[in-house]
């Protein structure tokens, strides 16, 4: 029988979809019998009601009255030490470069060798901020110090080498979806409450960062609803939500947006839409076009980073060139108008989702990569997902 491991999970808790991915596989992780430790500054928002084989350890930030800023990366770095000390810890596994994975490393020079490192790289820890010459050495000896290192995408992978000039291996682990909770959920009464009979709904969900190019979501929306009878349900809340609620107000559309801030329950939200808007400038993967293709609904989005191997372009939706919004506008009338290939690409989004990218085949990635960097002989057979 292999070995259980105990593994420290350190991520973003409250935001984004590097802590989703962290605290998922975590999850995941204490089913199959790990023992899960979440090192963070707060309970991980999916994380949810007790589960067995999950602890959780608060950072708590030193307030030393000489500090002019509290030093939460060293609070994190010795919270990280003293958990690997006292449960005992086979690994640190970090996700994003900053401050976690250079946290980790020095947790390690504190415990020493036994203790093994993994960092999963998920995007603007590359792609914004390894570009800040100010962070790309401290970014790169974090890298070069991880026993593993993961990216969610082989464009990741590719623009971490190329920024950083570093040649270590990389593990490809793409995102994933627990298929017992994204699938296609019967919402004919919540959808109702948004949309008439005849009507669409185009979505769009993200933190409302200028990457996000949200404005192109308005656009493509204003062109697709002069031609199909239609709504834009935005989820979600960040920098840029007043200038969109400001272009929105422009083009006269405020009777056919709505705002639902962020949600919890995504899968519930995103069976009610029609198509999801990703029209992103940068995005190393695009986690809620895996979530949308896993209820049967497509994307229409951009080429950017890693989201050509996800999106199955003319197959599971449509890509553009980044900004192109008359493209991603004929696109998505073109699905919305015919219901044949409409309904061809929703049972192509399903069954890409479930076999490609599902909690099991990418939990038991992960697994086989925590028994490499420890050196154990693990036999994990990564399973066929139907
Ligand atoms: O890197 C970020 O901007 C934040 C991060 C997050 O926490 O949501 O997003 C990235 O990680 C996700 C999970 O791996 C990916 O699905 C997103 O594509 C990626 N975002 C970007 O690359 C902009």
């Amino acid at each position: 029988m292999v070995r259980r491991l105990k593994i420290g999970i350190t991520c973003y808790p409250t935001l984004g979809g590097s802590g989703v991915v962290a605290t998922e596989l975590g999850k995941l992780l204490a089913e199959k019998g790990h023992e899960i430790h979440f090192i963070t500054h707060s309970m991980p928002f999916r994380l949810g009601q007790f589960h067995k084989n999950i602890f959780y350890h608060e950072v708590e930030v030193n307030d030393y009255y000489v500090f002019r800023y509290p030093p939460y990366d060293l609070s994190l770095a010795s919270k990280m030490a003293q958990v690997a000390k006292m449960q005992k810890l086979d690994l640190l596994h970090v996700h994003y470069a900053v401050p976690h994975a250079i946290c980790a490393h020095l947790a390690k020079e504190m415990i020493g060798d036994g203790l093994r490192t993994v960092t999963t790289l998920h995007g603007t820890d590359i792609t914004v901020l390894a570009q800040d010459e100010t962070l790309k050495d401290l970014i790169r000896l974090a890298i070069n110090r991880s026993d593993a290192v993961t990216a969610v995408s082989n464009d990741l992978i590719k623009e971490t080498r190329e920024l950083l000039e570093i040649d270590r291996e990389i593990d490809l682990t793409y995102n994933f979806v627990d298929k017992r909770v994204y699938y296609p959920r019967d919402c004919a009464s919540l959808k109702c409450d948004f949309v008439g009979k005849d009507e669409k709904i185009l979505m769009h969900i993200s933190n409302f960062r200028p990457v996000k190019r949200v404005g192109d979501v308005v656009d493509v929306f204003a062109k697709v609803s002069a031609e199909v009878p239609s709504r834009l349900l935005l989820v979600g809340e960040g920098p840029d939500l007043p200038k969109v609620q400001h272009k929105i107000r422009e083009l006269g559309l405020e009777d056919r947006v709505h705002f639902l801030g962020k949600q919890d329950d995504v899968a519930h939200v995103i069976s009610i839409a029609d198509l999801m808007l990703l029209p992103s400038e940068k995005e190393s993967f695009g986690l809620v076009a895996l979530e949308a293709m896993a209820c049967g609904v497509p994307t229409i989005g951009s080429f950017a980073g890693g989201i050509p191997e996800l999106v199955a372009h003319g197959e599971t939706g449509y890509l553009s060139p980044i900004g192109d919004t008359e493209d991603m506008a004929a696109n998505a009338i073109r699905l919305l108008q015919d219901e044949r290939l409409y309904r061809q690409f929703r049972e192509a989004c399903i069954y890409r989702a479930h076999t490609q990218f599902c909690n099991d085949l990418i939990t038991a990635e992960y697994e086989r990569i925590y028994y490499r960097v420890l050196g154990i002989e693990a036999e994990i057979p990564l399973p066929v997902c139907e």
